[in-house]
């Protein structure tokens, strides 16, 4: 059976909603990121880069979110796109764009805006800007589709709708007046009952709330060397 490391934060998120869609049998192992126990030997093992979601498959072993979401549309033939090499050939760029662009640069606008210590200006400025700027390059696209790639919802959408839906912290509460196109898909989304089951997840198993002193000294390790708290 699948057993799938989760934290209930945007890039495990999409695997729920994999999960969910498909009904695919599982077994959920909470990893308390701000209590550390992704830094813990036993996950390195399966995840040698500390973080979730990682997932084991039988023998297959799968870190980072949108590996994740291609393995399993792959190997269980639900919500890949078509094979055809046109299609395939748009199915790599969005899952990419997705990988380094929206996740990184959203994770990192969060980041500045909601944690980082001042001076901060610059940095807040870049990311939010480069995090706006690939949400506008998806509201060009979905201008006249309804999904990223096909004619069909498929893993990619889900593997946007993981940071999608927190586009008002990413950005601001305004945002969604700027990428209309991407609110639609994000209702489109929303509005299965796949996607309501996924979000239980968030309440479903305890995990620390706070990112009090010792959450700040574990998620952001690298403060120690300027002394930031
Ligand atoms: N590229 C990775 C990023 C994973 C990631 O940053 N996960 C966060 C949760 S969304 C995490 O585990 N953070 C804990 C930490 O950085 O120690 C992916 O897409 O899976």
């Amino acid at each position: 059976m699948i057993k799938l490391y989760f934290h209930p934060s945007p890039n495990p998120m999409k695997i729920a909603l994999f999960l969910e869609e498909t009904g695919l049998p599982h077994e959920v192992i909470p990893v308390d990121t701000r209590k550390g126990e992704q830094h813990s030997s036993e996950f390195l093992k399966i995840n040698p880069n500390g973080k979730t979601p990682a997932l084991v498959d039988g023998d297959v072993v799968v870190f980072d979110s949108n590996a994740i979401m291609l393995h399993l549309a792959e190997t269980s033939g639900q919500f890949m796109t078509a094979n055809d090499p046109v299609t395939r050939g748009q199915m790599l760029s969005w899952l990419m764009f997705i990988a380094t662009g929206i996740g990184p640069y959203s994770g990192q606008s969060v980041h500045f805006q909601h944690f980082a210590p001042e001076p901060k200006e610059y940095a807040v400025n870049r990311y939010v800007f480069e995090a706006e700027r690939h949400y506008h390059v998806l509201n060009e696209h979905l201008a006249n589709r309804e999904w990223l790639v096909g004619d069909s919802y498929s893993f990619l959408d889900m593997s946007l709708w993981g940071w999608a839906r927190m586009v008002p912290r990413v950005i601001n509460a305004d945002a969604w007046a700027k990428f209309p196109h991407v609110k639609r898909h994000l209702d489109a989304i929303n509005a299965r009952p796949a996607a309501a089951r996924a979000v239980e997840w968030t309440t479903r198993y305890t995990f620390k709330a706070e990112v009090d002193a010792d959450a700040r000294r574990i998620l952001f390790p690298g403060n120690a060397r300027i002394g930031a708290a």
